[in-house]
This record gives structure tokens, sequence and C-alpha cells, in this order.
């Protein structure tokens, strides 16, 4: 390992007896069974990248730390660990920082570990090399954050930081390690000692038997009811329970995004072809891991049949969720139901006896007709071949290799690329699908690539937006050096939205535009990775089938009719715009 050996380990036998705090950070983290660190070096990480890496763990360095994070933010979701970003300190802290806030808000267990200047100098404000109060910074958008001073709390330290991420609701956590912790040597067999193996990180939470009950009851007296599976019921992995729920029931279900796919979008109770006439109408709705927040209209006004925008439709609410806050947030929740998913769903299960009625007919027949119509609808537009091709023709191509392809994950982020694509491509099984989140954030992707590839060995297929994609598109090179199995389609309208808008003065481009006719794909080629640009469905298709057979980064530009977006994608009405024209 030459240069990356602990010095103290060549140092003779007095000190050979000795560890330091690089080595116990690694320790700590492969007995609790992490192996893959997300991060970028630098002072005063580096070495701990060096050192886990000769340790056999995995470390993935990212061009910038905000793809770092969203990558361990995204593998703490589909995998149920803390995913580890790594940063230096100030600059790169606060470049993870998005990262760390993101997985709070989404409930990815993740855990920010930055290096942290001299606290002595910090504190004082003397003008440190990087100085800054992380600690102080990370607190507000973060589930729980710590720091270790000691090299005989690295343990301690380690151990609740995992904690803090996947116990009760997941969350961002952040451990502040400041640079002199590192370098501490203490004797190894007192530092093994100090180490913690987490026993039962994420212990089950049963929920009472009167709230299972409670729940019950009211989806028994429900005419109309209606399921809504979230990214929480995705997270659970009780995939099988899920389903037999549904099934067992026979109560319609709509998946918000990221649960796509939790059953296949493809199943006879799947409402999603049928949202606006499901939500209104339903009388009974059961959240599965889901939140009553904006995706969902804060469960009131229009979306639910309600008169004005802030009116109540009169649906009651059974409410599945791990956190006792959830309930109440935004409209009564009459059934609240307290627990992990998994324990929740195997006690409604439970209690759902043989003989149960499902829903009545008129309901059923209701949902699967508006849903047949919708479908047709939306075949018929699917099969338009027009020139230029626009985001339905393509999407048409993705739906299809989506369905040959039902292992692959798949990535979106973008506006209108991001809308269409959820409403048109299918997905067949659970966490395939991972997208912008509760924030709707742009960036996301090529950090989302990398970690998905690493953390499930699959194919990846990236929808992105020309503009989503530039948040993150340098990680195209991550995504090459680990010659990772990455197929990146860009929808390239030339724009944010669409590529058509002038600045009025005609100075400028407008900010919404970008240089037309840009070739995305010759940046792929920069790297080594295959780059096709396609300008019409067929060499699209032909394009996504060899990246998949060849499992090369790819990274095809697909032109995309500039006019085709509309502003804002599906959600235009969150758009302040002036009322006086
Ligand atoms: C971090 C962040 N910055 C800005 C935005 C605002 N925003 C929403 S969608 C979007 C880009 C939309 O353009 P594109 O990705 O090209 O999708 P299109 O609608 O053109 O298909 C932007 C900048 C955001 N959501 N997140
Ligand atoms: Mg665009």
């Amino acid at each position: 390992m030459g240069t990356v050996e602990p010095q103290i380990a060549a140092a003779g036998d007095a000190q050979a007896k000795l560890t330091d705090g690089f080595q116990l950070v690694i320790d700590a983290l492969k007995l609790n069974g992490i192996d893959t660190i997300y991060g970028l070096p630098g002072i005063p990480i580096t070495d701990l990248t060096r050192r886990a890496q000769g340790e056999g763990m995995r470390v993935l360095a990212f061009r910038h730390e905000q793809s770092a994070g969203y990558a361990a933010s995204i593998a703490g979701f589909l995998t149920q660990k803390p995913g580890i970003c790594l940063t230096v300190s100030a600059p790169g802290f606060l470049n993870g920082l998005n990262a760390l806030a993101h997985a709070t808000v989404n409930c990815f267990p993740m855990i920010l570990i930055s290096g942290s200047s001299e606290r002595e100098i910090v504190d004082l404000q003397q003008g440190d090399y990087e100085e800054m109060d992380q600690l102080a910074i990370a607190k507000p958008v973060a589930k729980a954050a710590y720091r270790v001073l000691h090299a005989e709390d690295i343990g301690v330290g380690i151990a609740r930081a995992i904690r803090a991420a996947v116990s009760g609701r997941p969350g961002g956590v952040y451990l502040d390690l400041p640079a002199k912790l590192f370098a501490q040597s203490i004797d190894s067999e007192l530092g093994r000692k100090t180490l913690i193996k987490v026993v039962d990180a994420a212990p089950r939470q049963i929920p009472a038997p009167e709230a299972v009950k409670r729940a019950v009851e009211l989806l028994r007296s429900a005419k109309k009811p209606l399921i809504i599976l979230g990214k929480g019921a995705a997270y659970a992995q009780c995939d099988a329970e899920i389903r037999e729920l549904v099934e067992k029931t026979g109560i319609p279900y709509l998946p918000m995004s990221m649960a796509k796919g939790l059953l296949p979008d493809t199943h006879e109770l799947c409402a999603s072809a049928a949202r606006s006439f499901a939500l209104p109408g339903a009388d009974v709705v059961m959240l599965i891991g889901a939140r009553l927040n904006w995706l969902l209209s804060h469960g009131k006004g229009k979306t639910w049949g309600g008169k004005g925008s802030k009116d109540w439709g009169g649906q009651k609410f059974v409410q599945v969720d791990i956190s006792p806050l959830e309930a109440d947030s935004n409209v009564r929740i009459d059934a609240p139901l307290v627990g992990d998913i998994g324990s929740c769903v195997a006690a409604l299960l439970q209690e759902i006896k043989p003989g149960w009625s499902k829903p009545p007919a008129e309901w059923l027949n209701a949902v699967a007709e508006k849903k047949s119509g919708n479908v047709a609808k939306m075949a018929e537009t699917l099969a338009k071949n027009p020139t230029p091709m626009n985001f339905h023709s393509a999407l048409n191509v993705v739906r299809d290799i989506v369905k040959a392809n039902p292992e692959a994950m798949f990535v979106n982020e973008g506006a209108n690329a991001l809308d269409f694509t959820r409403s048109i491509v299918d997905m067949y099984r659970p966490r395939k699908r991972i997208d912008v989140g509760t924030w709707g954030i742009m960036g996301v992707g090529m950090g989302y690539c990398v970690a998905a590839a690493v953390a499930t060995k699959q194919q990846v297929i990236a929808v992105e937006g020309d503009s989503a994609f530039g948040f993150s598109g340098m990680e195209v090179e991550t995504i090459c050096r680990y010659n990772l199995p990455v197929c990146i389609v860009i929808m390239n309208n030339n724009g944010v939205y669409k590529g058509t808008d002038k600045d009025p003065t005609g100075r400028d481009p407008a900010p919404t535009v970008f240089v037309k006719g840009a070739r995305y794909d010759r940046l792929m080629e920069a790297f080594g990775g295959a780059g096709v640009q396609a300008t019409t469905p067929a060499e699209l298709r032909k394009a996504m089938e060899e990246a998949i057979r060849s499992r090369r980064p790819t990274l095809i530009n697909a032109v995309i009719d500039e006019t085709a977006g509309t502003e804002s994608g599906r959600i235009t009405s969150l758009n302040p715009t002036a009322k006086k024209k």
C-alpha cells in the first residue's frame, strides 16, 4: 500500500500496537456493514479515502460533492443502510449540505461526514484554513448532527449517526470530524473496544391493535376507497405484503412517483391513469408511507373535489406512517396508524379477515372506465410520429425499453422531461424509479446514476431534461471512470421548459434558453463513453438497445421539438405570474 500505510505500522514494535483516528473511522464503518463511501478528497480527509480503499471499501470519488451527496442519499433509500458522503471542510461541506437537506426532506438515511478545521481557531474566528462552524450550519437541515473530538469517541459517534439515520423516520445525519481527530493515536486494543456494532439499528415499531381496528373499520365503511402508496412504502421493502393488501382488499391504488412499480403500473387496480377522477371521487383514502404535502395538494382543494382551493373534499383518511407527527399535518386524519410500514401492513392483513367484501362494483367500474379512456387517448398520442420528435414519441421508445428491461434502474429529472416520463413510462418492479423527490430538485441525476449502478449492479437508464442534466453533467466522467452501465437520454429541447423564449430587449439569450443544437453526446465521448445523436424514435431505440446490450456508459442526445414543453411542466399553477398583463 506504500504511502497509504499508517505510519504507525511501520514504526517499530513499541508503536505497532497503536491505531489512529483514520483507522477507527474505517473500522467503525466496516463493523457496521458499511462498505461504500461516496465522496471527494482533500484536506483533511484525503488519507481517509485512500485508507478506506486500501481496507477494501468501495470509495467512489466524484467531481462535485453535491453529486456524491445525492448518490449517498439514494443509496440509503435503496439499501436501508445509511449512504455515506465524505467531504472536506467548509466549501466541500457546503457542497454536500444540499444533499443532506434533500435526504432529510425525503426521509432517506444518509450520513454526511465532513472533515473540519481546528476547533480552537474556528471558535475564536481567527481565520483558519476553510474555517466554518459546520456543526451549527448542518443542524437545521439534518435529522441529527454530531461532532467527535477524541479518537476513543469515534465508535460512539458512528453508532449514533447510524441509529439517527435509519431508525424511525430516516433522514440525513451530519458527522463532524475535525482534522486533529484523524491523526490522534491510541492503543489499538483499547480503540477496538470503543467500537460499537449497532444492534437493531431500525427497530420495528408495532402499531397499536386499537389503531389497526379503527383503520380497518374505516376502510370497511368506504363506498369509494382508494390507497395511495408513497416512497415510504417503497423504502420499507415489504413489497409482497403491500401487494397482498391491495389485492385482498381489492382497493384501487395510486402510486406516488417513487412508489411506481411497487406493484406493476399495469396492475388492474392501478388508478394512475384515472388520478384526477379517483382523488376527488374517493370517500376513504388510505395513505401508506405517503405524506399529504404539495404533491398531493395538501389533501384538499379542487384536486380532492373541494369547492375552493383550500376546501376539504370530504374524504376520510387512514394514514400509515412511522412518524406520529405526520397525522393532521394538513387535514384531519380519522385513523392514524403509527408504526413501521411492514408491521402496519402485516397488522392490517391480520385484521382483514376472509369474507372481506371488495369495494362496490360501481366505484371499481367507474375508475376502470376512466382509466381505459385515458389509456386509449394516450396510446393515440404515443403512436404519432411527428417531425421533429417530441416528448411523447421519444418516451414511447423509452417505455418499450423499460418494459423489456424491468430490472433496470430508472433515473428521471427535469420539468416536462420528468412529468411526461412519469406518466408515460410504466414501472414493473419496486424501487426502480428514482427521481427529484419531495422538493422537485434538479441535480440529482448523475449522482443517482452512479449510486444506482453501484448499489444494485443493474443497468441504469436516466431520462434527463437538458437543463436538469447540466446540474451534474460533469459526473459523466465519473460514470466513465468506473465504467458503469448507465444509459443517459437527454431530452434536448434547447432549454428550461422549452427553447423558444426571447430577451424582450434583444440583447441576450432569454434566461430559459441554451445554446441551440447542443451536442451533449460529445461530452460523453470526451471520456471514452458512447455518444449518440438521435433525431428520430428509431435512432433513439437503436441507441438505447445498443447501450443496454453493451452495458457501456452511453449518452444519447435526443433532439426534441423545442416548442414541445409547457412552462413548469405539470406544476404551472405553482408559478407566480403577475395577474395584470
Ligand atoms: C436545484 C434546482 N434549481 C432550479 C430548479 C427549477 N427548475 C425546475 S425544472 C428546471 C429545469 C427544467 O428544464 P429541463 O430539465 O430542460 O426540462 P424540460 O421541461 O425542458 O423538459 C428548473 C431549472 C429546481 N427545481 N431545482
Ligand atoms: Mg429542456
